[in-house]
């Protein structure tokens, strides 16, 4: 059959059922994928979820290629199917020669805030002005946004040296250990060293809470409630915390820092990166690309911690000569119960065909479909974010250029359920619109228009969305 014929009789059926009732978006639909739209963003540096006051959006710290052959970062904003850009280094109040290191979720002074730490880059024309250093120098600053503008951050809350381009002190994050909700953040042992501590807001000033020693440095904060109660959780290449003997991690209960297991020999990369999730059997914190040793042996790239023991969960196989970590960890609701997600560049989680991202229940892997190609062309699939979409329902993202066999400018959407996916224009009824949507969908290969989620958009698919158009989503 021809594309005009397949139209020709969608067309028909669709008027033949004429408009249907509002479909209810609180029935169970099978997961699907979509398309965030396109993104002007070149390299994701982080993304995080955030409710400004005006409904969740999905926050990405990304290089912008520009309009003008320059590349620079901006805060990408993506809210109401829609893609935005809220911060450049040149607009919204900041400086010219600027580099955005991170965003925070921070609640200060009784306000949850989004916070941009970054660090301008000044000129000198004069090399004798700052340190003798020629003609440059940084200062650090944060900005919160408002919903509508970035404005100055607490002095002091950010600080660096004036010939580093980075900062020294910074947020990490609020947490309320029983005393409120307070701002925890790192901090240089000395002004140029690369060793770090645990640190607190004042309010006006950090102080140091926890004094890695026995060679090294924090590197993580996690908050954790292992059974005693919420804690922070520092992890590092440490032997010591505040003098009581830690060997990798230490936890702070607000009051003290205790040694929760001698075991733990650590060394984590940058992306080391843990979350909670209860497989039933208690909450744990599941954590990607730990490096060093747990228990004396090598740890996997996913290990549990429970609270009294660590373990190693069989996960993803990397083909031989190939460098892979897992890109990605999350706990989403797919509509069956929340399950741990992780994303990155390979094609099989313990003996399942699951292709750079996967499902466990706690103790099945399992696809999203054809998930994300591997190989897949651009970089590995990352930036793993969960959010509810008003739109289309409980939503899982990842950072990809292919998903679900269709083509994706920079952003997947994996929509859980409940869902209605025959409203493909979203405006809450099934009209011929819908039909005409899908074959729009079906011509750009969204993967929206793979109805049958597998491998392939084709005959199959619009024989699949018309079957799911006349069911209907219910009353
Ligand atoms: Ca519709
Ligand atoms: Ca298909």
């Amino acid at each position: 059959m021809t594309r005009p014929q397949f139209i020709h009789l969608i067309v028909l059926v669709a008027t033949g059922l004429a408009l249907s009732p509002a479909p209810s978006y609180a029935q169970n639909g099978q997961p699907y994928w979509a398309s965030t739209g396109p993104v002007n963003a070149n390299i994701f540096f982080q993304t995080l979820v955030f409710d400004d006051g005006f409904g969740d959006g999905l926050y990405l710290l990304a290089l912008n290629p520009g309009g003008g052959g320059g590349t620079y970062q901006s805060i990408f904003r993506w809210r109401s199917g829609m893609w935005e850009v809220i911060a450049n280094r040149d607009e919204r109040g900041l400086s010219l020669y600027t580099n955005l290191t991170h965003m925070v979720v921070l609640e200060l002074d009784g306000t949850k805030a989004l916070y941009l730490v970054g660090v301008d880059e000044v000129r000198w024309h004069d090399p004798a002005v700052v340190n003798g250093i020629a003609g440059v120098a940084f200062v650090c600053w944060t900005k919160r946004w408002t919903g509508a503008t970035w404005v100055p951050g607490p002095p002091g809350f950010a600080v660096g040296n004036p010939d580093e381009p980075y900062p020294r002190r910074w947020p990490v994050m609020s947490l309320d250990l029983g005393d409120g909700p307070r701002v925890y953040g790192m901090l240089a042992e000395t002004p140029y060293s690369s060793n770090f501590q645990v640190a607190r807001w004042t309010g006006g000033n950090w102080e140091v809470i926890g004094a890695a020693s026995g060679g090294h440095s924090v590197v993580t904060l996690i908050p954790f409630d292992d059974g005693h109660g919420l804690s922070l959780y520092a992890f590092g290449d440490f032997t010591a915390m505040n003098g009581i003997s830690a060997r990798g991690f230490a936890r702070w209960d607000g009051q003290q820092w205790h040694a929760p297991y001698p075991g733990l020999v650590t060394r984590q990369s940058s992306d080391f990166n843990c979350v909670t999730f209860d497989d039933g059997s208690g909450p744990a914190l599941y954590c990607a690309n730990g490096g060093g040793w747990i228990n004396g042996q090598e740890p996997g790239f996913l290990n549990k911690w429970d609270g009294q023991t660590w373990s190693i969960i069989p996960s993803i196989i990397v083909p031989p000569k190939t460098l892979t970590t897992i890109n990605g960890i999350a706990v989403f609701d797919d509509g069956r119960a929340p399950a741990l997600y992780i994303t990155g560049g390979w094609g099989n989680v313990q003996g399942v065909a699951a292709s750079g991202i996967a499902r466990f229940d706690g103790t099945t892997w399992e696809p999203l479909g054809a998930g994300i190609p591997y190989p897949q062309h651009g970089p590995r699939p990352n930036s793993l974010q969960v959010m509810h979409d008003p739109r289309r329902g409980p939503s899982l993202f990842v950072g990809a250029t292919r998903a679900g066999g269709g083509i994706v400018p920079k952003y997947a959407q994996w929509v859980g359920s409940p869902n209605c996916y025959a409203d493909c224009d979203l405006d809450r009824v099934l009209t011929v619109a819908d039909f005409v949507c899908f074959i729009g969908m079906f011509a750009a290969q969204d993967p929206y228009a793979n109805c049958t989620v597998d491998a392939t958009i084709d005959v199959a698919d619009f024989v699949c969305y018309q079957t799911r158009f006349a069911a209907g989503c219910g009353p």
